[in-house]
C-alpha cells in the first residue's frame, strides 16, 4: 500500500517517524466515515488509514470498502461485531505490526479529532515515543461539549492524575500517536480495558515503562453527526480500574520502602 507510486508519498514515510498508520475505529459512523477519511488524506498524504469496523449495522464497513477500493492508502479491518474501542484498536495495532508500520495514530471517526492537527502530533513524535493529543494543557481546548460532559472528563483526569501519580493533564483523550516499539513493550495482549479506560491504560503502561511521552495541545470538538457510544458503564469501568491500579502501585511502593529501605 504505502509503497505505491503516489507523487506525495515518500517511501520512508513521515519525516523523523517513518511509515504511519492512522487507525480509525468505527461503530455506526456512516455519516462521518467519508468525511474523516477524506480530511486525513488531504491533511497528511504521507500516512495510510485503517478503518477498524465492528460490523456496523448502518453499513459503515461497506462505505469504508468503497473508499478503500478507490484509494490504496485506505484499508479496512472487518470485525465480527461490537467488541469495544479497545479491542478494535488492539486489532488495528496488530495489523500495523504485521504490515511493517513504524507508528500508529488513534483517531475517532466523528470529527472530534481534527486531521489538520495531525502534523503537529507527528512532528512531536519525531522527538518522542508516544504523543498524547491534550485538551487540558495550555493551548488545548474543548469546543461545544455540554458542561456535564466536560465535568466528567476534567474530573476523571484529576482523579487519574492523583490516583496514579502520572503527570499527564489529559490521560483519557483518544487522539494519540505511538511508535510501534512502545506497543510491543507494553504487552497489549494483556490490555482488557475498553472505553476511555483503554486510553488511561496505555498511557499508564507507557509511563511506567519509562517511555518519552509528551502532550501536544489539541482542539477537541463535539461530534456533529451520528450517535454517541458514551455510557455510564464506560465511566464506571475507568473509575474502578484506575482505583485498582493506583492502589496496587502505592502498595508496591510501600513494600519497596519497608523491604528495601536503609537500615
Ligand atoms: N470498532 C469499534 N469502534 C467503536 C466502538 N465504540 C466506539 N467506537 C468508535 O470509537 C470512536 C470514539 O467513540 P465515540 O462514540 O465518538 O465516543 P466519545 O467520543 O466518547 O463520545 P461521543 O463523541 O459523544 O459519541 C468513534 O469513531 C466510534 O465509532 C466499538 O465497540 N467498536
Ligand atoms: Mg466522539
Amino acid at each position: 500500500m504505502s509503497d505505491s507510486a503516489d507523487a506525495t508519498q515518500a517511501p520512508e514515510g513521515y519525516p523523523g517517524v517513518g511509515r504511519v498508520l492512522v487507525v480509525i475505529p468505527t461503530y455506526n459512523e456512516a455519516d462521518n466515515i467519508r468525511i474523516i477519511v477524506e480530511r486525513v488524506r488531504q491533511a497528511v498524504p504521507l500516512v495510510d488509514i485503517l478503518v477498524a469496523d465492528d460490523n456496523s449495522p448502518d453499513g459503515t464497513g461497506r462505505i469504508a470498502d468503497e473508499l478503500a477500493g478507490a484509494d490504496e492508502h485506505v484499508r479496512v479491518l472487518h470485525r465480527p461485531g461490537k467488541q469495544g474501542l479497545g479491542a478494535a484498536y488492539i486489532a488495528g495495532f496488530g495489523w500495523a505490526r504485521e504490515h511493517g508500520y513504524d507508528a500508529v495514530v488513534e483517531m475517532d471517526a466523528d470529527g472530534s479529532h481534527a486531521p489538520e492537527e495531525l502534523p503537529r502530533l507527528l512532528d512531536a513524535l519525531a522527538e518522542a515515543d508516544a504523543v498524547l493529543g491534550s485538551r487540558y494543557v495550555a493551548g488545548g481546548t474543548v469546543v461545544n461539549w455540554p458542561t456535564s460532559r466536560l465535568l466528567i472528563s476534567r474530573g476523571g483526569n484529576v482523579y487519574t492524575r492523583l490516583a496514579l501519580g502520572m503527570p499527564f493533564r489529559d490521560a483519557t483523550g483518544g487522539y494519540r500517536a505511538y511508535r510501534l516499539p512502545v506497543l510491543d513493550k507494553i504487552e497489549l495482549d494483556s490490555v482488557s480495558s475498553q472505553g476511555y479506560c483503554f486510553q488511561v491504560d496505555l498511557a499508564w503502561r507507557a509511563f511506567r515503562n519509562g517511555f518519552r511521552v509528551v502532550e501536544v495541545p489539541i482542539t477537541f470538538a463535539d461530534r456533529e453527526r451520528g450517535a454517541s457510544k458514551m455510557s455510564q458503564s464506560i465511566v464506571r469501568e475507568a473509575f474502578w480500574r484506575v482505583t485498582v491500579w493506583g492502589t496496587k502501585a502505592r502498595l508496591a511502593t510501600l513494600r519497596r520502602m519497608l523491604g528495601g529501605g536503609p537500615r
